[in-house]
């Protein structure tokens, strides 16, 4: 039995030390262990009769391994990407206050400890079972368990979950799929199953969204900060002087500075001229703690656009920041963009931020066309004018983040085999848009709805599942989104049937089974239907105008999007 716990001391000795990006974690985990800690105490207070088992997970950061290379370490000081760390100091301080035995490495030689491989040159397979019932790790420690644990990988992979920032899309990982269509790239086709790779933002429901928190401010700091607001005060988004060179930068600097007074935490070398124009007032980089103050007090946190989809917009918006950015048109992807270039997913950014734009919105964020100064000028006046309250959606709250990965532990199982479906007799109730009760089956009998008729137990749970059609040329993404809805990729093969065909008023001329990562759909030039051959391909990213796409929708708790309502 797992045993939430508080005290985050022993996590702060196994996170170790020697390198700047672990100094920063160890910063962080101190500075939030108090609202982890009554986290917490809420969490479990809600969950009360839950049985949660106790697992042995090993966390293998494989990007702060100097056999990667590390990069990221000797640029924490230096303006470089802190997103990565903020993230897995959360996931680690999730996992050890939700109370799991846990192991951390930070190096291949750690690994191999863990693993009990005897160290030496070449790929040495695991012989006994796996030590862990779960292992955490990045691409580059992925690659690392595959030089070190030779063909044994393939046999615990179900074991593994990929932390994967921006996401990966089935028809790029599945292997032979993504070879013979190309959708190969550098990181992709490692033949997981889609769910097993974990977000920073709920970019894509094919895969699992794990997310980072962000502090939560009590009332007396709330009302701190609706009184200590400075009006005309804007933070720019970016500690990278090159983050300031986005094309035209001068004329919306101008136009910015005709309103507001401009702060900038860039950082800087002493002895070179300062990047950033003079009327900037420059902080450097901040610590942390210091970026909040400063949020605090600012009206405006604007973004240049870059760095994509990072943290600090929710920490701006969560300290009564406006967000200010700029819309992307056409949208950035792996198509057109540099940044994205040969990452295994085609999903389109349509803005610095899209997780901002399309889950927080106006008031706290604002989405504008920064070529077009009238719009730009429009806005700022606008957020002048406006007063917003600090906002923070409960899925970055520290609450929010343990009930997510609670949820994930106890009920996602990539290992077990899946039962066949469709089993005889089970009745169907999902495949009505119309009210239930209601089945066709194939000998044409109705039977009604009865939940426990079957041995299958489906995590999210099918009472959760509604089958719905995508229009031509849109994703089921879109399709469920659409009917307020999210995309449930766990759910796909209860739909994979023909008889969600006919539910949906199809009339199938033909019938065939293919690997098309946009299957099942029907093609509306031939009225073939086409269902899925391979569950790897199920795939809710992807649309095509030459089909109609078979879409397993799900609701979604209020400011808890992985979670259904039945699904705790
Ligand atoms: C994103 O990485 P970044 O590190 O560039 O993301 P940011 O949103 O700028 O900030 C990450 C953290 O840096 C902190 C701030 C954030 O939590 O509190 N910080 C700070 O401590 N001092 C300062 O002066 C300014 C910020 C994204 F997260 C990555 O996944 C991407 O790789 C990267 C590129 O798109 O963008």
């Amino acid at each position: 039995q797992a045993v939430f716990q508080s005290d985050v001391r022993t996590l702060l000795e196994q996170v170790g030390t020697g390198k700047e990006s672990l100094s920063f974690m160890k910063r962080r985990i101190r500075r939030l262990a108090a609202q982890w800690a009554s986290a917490a105490r809420r969490l479990d207070d809600k969950l009360r009769n839950h049985w949660r088992e106790q697992k042995r997970i090993l966390v293998h950061v494989g990007f702060l391994t100097e056999e990667s290379g590390d990069v990221f370490s000797p640029k924490v000081l230096k303006g470089g990407p802190l997103g990565e760390m903020v993230q897995w100091a959360d996931i680690l301080t999730a996992l050890h206050v939700l109370g799991h035995d846990l192991k951390i490495s930070v190096s291949v030689k750690e690994l191999h400890g863990f693993l009990g491989v005897p160290p030496g040159r070449g790929s040495c397979p695991l012989t006994g079972p796996l030590p862990f019932d779960l292992i955490y790790t990045d691409y580059h420690g992925l690659q690392q368990m595959k030089q070190h644990m030779g063909l044994s990988l393939r046999k615990h992979k179900c074991h593994i979950r990929v932390i994967d920032t921006f996401g990966t899309e089935p028809a790029y990982n599945h292997e032979e799929y993504a070879t013979l269509h190309g959708y190969r790239t550098n990181w992709g086709y490692w033949n997981l199953h889609g769910q097993q790779y974990m977000t920073m933002f709920p970019h894509t429901p094919d895969n699992s969204f794990m997310g980072f928190v962000v502090e939560q401010l009590n009332e007396t700091e709330r009302q701190n900060i609706q009184r200590n607001k400075v009006n005309n005060m804007a933070v720019v988004y970016g500690k990278e002087a090159r983050m300031w060179k986005l094309k035209g930068k001068e004329r919306f600097l101008a136009i910015l500075h005709r309103y507001m007074e401009i702060h900038g935490t860039v950082y800087y070398e002493t002895q070179r001229p300062p990047e950033v124009p003079a009327f900037v007032k420059n902080h450097g980089l901040l610590p942390q703690q210091e970026l909040q103050q400063l949020l605090r007090k600012a009206k405006l946190f604007i973004g240049f656009g870059f760095p994509y989809e990072g943290p600090a917009p929710l920490e701006a918006i969560a300290s009564g920041c406006i967000f200010l950015q700029p819309k992307f048109d056409p949208p950035h992807s792996s198509l057109n963009h540099e940044f994205f270039r040969g990452k295994p997913t085609s999903r389109k950014v349509s803005s610095q931020h899209p997780y901002a734009e399309q889950y927080i919105g106006r008031p706290h964020v604002i989405t504008v066309d920064f070529n077009n100064s009238e719009e730009f000028d429009a806005a700022i006046r606008e957020i002048m004018k406006i007063n917003v309250e600090p906002f923070l959606p409960y899925e970055y709250t520290c609450e929010g983040m343990l009930e997510r990965v609670h949820a994930y532990i106890q009920n996602q199982d990539f290992c077990s085999p899946e039962a066949p479906f469709p089993p005889v007799n089970l009745s169907m109730p999902w495949l009505g848009s119309r009210p239930s009760p209601f089945i066709l089956l194939p000998n044409s009998s109705i039977l009604t709805w009865a939940p426990n008729a079957s041995s299958y137990t489906p995590w999210p749970p099918l009472s959760s599942l509604r089958l719905l059609a995508s229009l031509e040329d849109q994703s089921c993404v879109k399709a469920c989104q659409s009917a307020g809805l999210i995309c449930e990729p766990a759910l796909y093969r209860f739909i994979n049937i023909k008889e969600a065909f006919s539910a949906l008023d199809f009339q199938c001329e033909g019938l065939e089974s293919e690997m098309n990562h946009l299957f099942p759909a029907f093609s509306v030039e031939h009225a073939e239907c086409g269902l899925q051959q391979d569950p790897l391909l199920f795939s809710c990213a992807g649309s095509s105008a030459k089909y109609q796409r078979l879409c397993p929708c799900r609701d979604y708790r209020i400011g808890q999007v992985a979670l259904c309502s039945d699904c705790l």
